[in-house]
């Protein structure tokens, strides 16, 4: 059999397990809120053209009204002014969406601290014991967050102080930007940055950094602790928006069972 025979064979057996890591997309999908005097995205929308009705007797179907950053979505380099010069989301070779993923789960500190940060320590740590980061792979930084993000307001968990919500350190963003051989980074969160890190310095040091350095984020994800702590290979699907400075996707995780 052809390597690709036998990975359909795998597919269609569960031998390999295909495990959605993308929310649902409705008006629903919690999005994110900056502070004023910033501009915001906008929910997602189905604007219904017709439904088996005079507007089309036969048809249904809808328009969309979506930002690119709205529920589980692909941030380009584009999108940061750090990396005004890198890829827009269009531009990433389709060979570059398909990559292994490692799981450094954190949710047990993000369960008593929603502000928690990921440090360049705790990834050494996590290095020491399940081997180093993968060479053109993904970090997915798993924080519990996707319980929450049936509701807008618990996911953004903001007071008055601005929302609460874990994410990296600058100092790490920095390191795993410039001294890992990473190729993205992925959370559970509404944005790779932590809820407070408008007053990071750099601000949002994740976007900075990472984009800054032509690697790629993906946001919202669920079903991380579905996955093992390495071994998965993501696809991850953003749409070819020309000029786009990201896109909602589609990220599937391949992941092998036993027999
Ligand atoms: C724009 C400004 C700040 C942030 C973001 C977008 C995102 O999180 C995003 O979706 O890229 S923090
Ligand atoms: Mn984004």
């Amino acid at each position: 059999m052809t390597l690709l025979a036998q990975l359909a064979e795998a597919v269609a057996t569960g031998t390999i397990e295909v495990v959605d890591l993308t929310a649902p997309l409705s008006h629903e999908t919690p999005i994110l809120r900056l502070p004023e005097p910033f501009d915001n995205t906008v929910h997602f929308e189905l604007r219904e053209i017709s439904r088996y009705d005079e507007r089309g007797p036969a048809w249904y179907w809808n328009d969309i009204v979506t930002g690119e950053h709205v529920g589980t979505h692909f941030d380009a380099p584009v999108h940061w002014i750090t990396g005004r010069d890198g890829e827009d989301v269009a531009q990433v070779a389709p060979q570059r969406l398909i990559a292994p993923a490692v799981v450094l789960d954190a949710s047990d500190r993000a369960a008593t601290d929603p502000d928690h940060l990921l440090q360049v320590e705790d990834v050494r740590e996590w290095e020491a014991k399940h081997g180093p980061l993968p060479d053109g792979g993904w970090l997915l930084y798993r924080t519990g967050w996707d319980a929450r993000s049936g509701d807008q307001a618990e996911f953004l968990n903001a007071n008055e102080t601005g929302p609460h919500t874990p994410g990296v350190s600058a100092e790490c963003a920095k390191w795993l930007a410039e001294q890992t051989p990473l190729r993205g980074l992925g959370v559970e969160t509404v944005g790779t940055d932590a809820g407070a890190a408008h007053g990071f310095d750099p601000p949002f040091p994740c976007h900075s950094y990472m984009l800054g350095a032509g690697k790629y984020g993906l946001t919202q994800l669920r079903n991380l602790d579905r996955l093992p702590t390495r071994g998965a290979v993501l696809i991850a699907a953003p749409l070819p928006i020309v000029g786009g400075s990201g896109s909602p996707v589609r990220v599937l995780a391949l992941v092998e069972r036993e027999g």
